[in-house]
Order: C-alpha cells, then structure tokens, then sequence
C-alpha cells in the first residue's frame, strides 16, 4: 500500500474514531473504543504493521501520521472521559443519597432480668442487717442436701423433693439448705455470730404448672448464735416482708413440717393488695405464703458440729420466683423463662 493511502487511511481512521467517541455513552463503552482502534488487534495497529514495507523514506511520514491519530484520538478520549465520569459520579450520588436528618437507629440495651433484681434487692436487705453472702454447689451430696438436714436415708419426707439424681450420692441440690450445713461446719463463733444468706438455683423433680418449675431459685437464710429464739425470726421476717412489700405489712407464723427445723413455720404477709379484706391474690384469705422457717433442729446443729446446748439458731427458705411474681403480679412461672423481650422489658426500671 503506498505511503499516501496509510496516511489517508490513518486520518480517515481518526475521523471515525472521534465519532465513535463522541457517542459513547458511559466509560466502559469508551474503554471498547480504545481497544477497537488501538489494541493488539486494532484498525490503527494494522496500519502501524505496513511500516516494515515502506522505504527509509517513506517511514517517518507514516510515524507522523500514526502519531497524529494518537493526538486527535487522545484529545478526544480525554475529554469525552472526563464528561462521562463526572456524569456517572453525579448519576451515582444522586442515586445513593444519604438523607443526613434521619433519626439514628436506636441500639437496644438489654436490662437485667428481673429475677436477678429480685434476688439482689434481698440481697442488700440482708446485708443491711449484717449478714453475709454465701454460694453453695448446685450439684450436691446427699450428705448434706439431706443427711446432714436431718432426712437421714429412707426418710419420708425426701419424696417431697424426688431429686434428680448423678448416681447414689450426688444429685442436683433439692433446696439451698444444705449451704446451712456447709457455713456451720466452717463458721468459727469466735468472730461472732453466723448470719448469712444463700441464693441459688435448686432442682426438683416438680411438675411444672403456673406456680411451680423443675427449677427455681431459692434463698436461705440462717442465723446461729447464743439465744437466738424464733421471736427473732418473727422479728426479721417481719422487717423483711415490709422491706419488699411495704411498710403496713403484718406477719402470721403457722405450724408446718420440715425435719430441719422444730419449730416449724409457714410464714404468711398480710395481703398488699386487698390489706386483709380478701381478693384474689390472697385467695380471699387476707394472708399470702411467702416462705419455709423454724428454729434450726438441735441435730442438725450438732451434725454440723455446733454445741446445741450453747447456741440455736434460725432458718428460712422462700423462692424468688414467688416474691417476684407477688410483687410484680406474673400469673405464671413460665414468664421468668420464655425469654421474650416483651416480658422482660417491663423491668426496666426495676421495683416501682
Ligand atoms: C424448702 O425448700 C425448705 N428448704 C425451706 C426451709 C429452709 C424451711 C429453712 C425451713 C428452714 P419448700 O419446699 O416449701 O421448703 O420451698 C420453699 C419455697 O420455694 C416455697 O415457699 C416456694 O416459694 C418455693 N418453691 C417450692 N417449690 C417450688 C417450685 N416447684 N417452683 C417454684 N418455686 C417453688
């Protein structure tokens, strides 16, 4: 081909090039172009081949032409780049607009669960009168879940705690009395009297209804010392029952069984919601039942190395669930479990 045809052809080339460009309408489409006309397998990249068959002569001139392809077409590219890129930009902003005056999206905090603002307001009653905070295992021995609590092997009353057991010595504790035996053992009357309380998940093999679970979470309360009486009991239970359900509480001590304490008692509040009339919380009777107590049993004492002729003591076990579900008016047991937010969001502010 003569040197005047490539010229012509690279110019020709140049043209359309620019016209292409021009109607190219987004930046991948340009990119398309660029390889079309100047790639490996482009048009100007067969011109550029015809090189080797022209004369000395006749080469720069078909550099110079290449060269002004290159000009005409850069020029345009650039420019036309530059227009699509600013127009996609602008198609992309418009497209992902942030609207800035939107409220932000409010992260949920969780809040306690009400059992366990229950069991730490007892708690701090507690405290308050000077006793200390004691843990107990929850997988214990029958040593002291019920031997050492006076329910020595084939006991009657073991049936009315029917126990989930690990093998014949070690079972899931049925109640948190037997944290009474541990503290006695270590507890040296040197320092002072014992007082203490323990809280804790006990495990019973319980049909589970509106007012009773398989498990649940007890407090004991003990206190060891010379002359201790259940006047003092009746005293702290009553100090505790207007401290968790309001200053004109009254309290009734009731004669009940528990092989660990003699006396025994039931200990009933007068009711907070009809103040003795008779509703249906307190099932018309005028008294709620809160919780298990007596006078710590003398074998009991002693099994634990106590001198029962020197020291007695008192004992209460009430369920927090049942202090919880008085205050707050649940109607089943189930609720403290289930984990739904709707239930467990009420508590937010805790005891009102
Ligand atoms: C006892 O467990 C005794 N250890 C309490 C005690 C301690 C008496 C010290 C004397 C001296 P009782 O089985 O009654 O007693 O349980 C005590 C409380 O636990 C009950 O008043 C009740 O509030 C709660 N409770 C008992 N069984 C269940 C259950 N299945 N589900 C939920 N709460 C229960």
């Amino acid at each position: 081909m003569s040197i005047e045809a490539l010229q012509n052809q690279a110019a020709q080339l140049a043209k359309e090039a620019v016209t292409q460009i021009e109607s190219a309408d987004s930046t991948k489409e340009l990119q398309q172009i660029r390889v079309q006309y100047t790639g490996k397998k482009g048009e100007l990249t067969a011109i550029s081949k015809e090189m080797r068959n022209l004369s000395n002569e006749e080469k720069p001139l078909l550099g110079q032409a290449i060269s002004g392809f290159h000009e005409t077409f850069n020029n345009a590219f650039g420019e036309k780049e530059t227009r699509l890129k600013e127009a996609e930009l602008a198609a992309q902003l418009a497209a992902e607009t942030i609207d800035v005056t939107l409220p932000g999206r409010i992260q949920a905090t969780g809040t306690r669960h009400i059992l366990t603002q229950t069991r730490e307001e007892i708690e701090d009653f507690f405290l308050g009168l000077g006793y200390q905070v004691v843990d107990g295992p929850e997988v214990e021995l029958d040593l002291y879940n019920f031997e050492k609590m006076n329910l020595p092997k084939n006991h009657p009353a073991r049936d009315m705690q029917d126990t989930f057991y690990i093998d014949d010595e070690v079972m899931l504790r049925t109640h948190t009395s037997p944290v009474q035996a541990r503290t006695m053992e270590q507890h040296d009357f040197t320092k002072g009297p014992l007082k203490m309380i323990s809280p804790g998940k006990v495990f019973r093999r319980d049909d589970d209804d509106a007012t009773h679970s398989h498990q649940f979470q007890q407090i004991e309360g003990l206190v060891v010392d010379e002359h201790v009486t259940l006047a003092d009991l009746k005293g702290t239970l009553l100090l505790f029952a207007q401290a968790m359900f309001g200053e004109q509480r009254e309290i009734r001590l009731r004669p009940s069984y528990f092989p660990f304490t003699e006396p025994s008692v039931e200990a009933d509040i007068s009711c907070f919601k009809c103040e003795g009339a008779g509703c249906n919380i307190c099932k018309q009777t005028g008294w709620i039942e809160i919780l298990g107590s007596g006078v710590v049993h003398p074998d009991v004492l002693e099994m634990s190395g106590i001198d029962s002729k020197k020291y007695s003591g008192f004992a209460f076990g009430l369920g927090i669930e049942r202090v919880a579900m008085l205050r707050h008016n649940v109607d089943d047991i189930r609720h403290f479990y289930q984990n739904d937010s709707r239930f467990l969001t009420q508590f937010k502010g805790g005891h009102k």
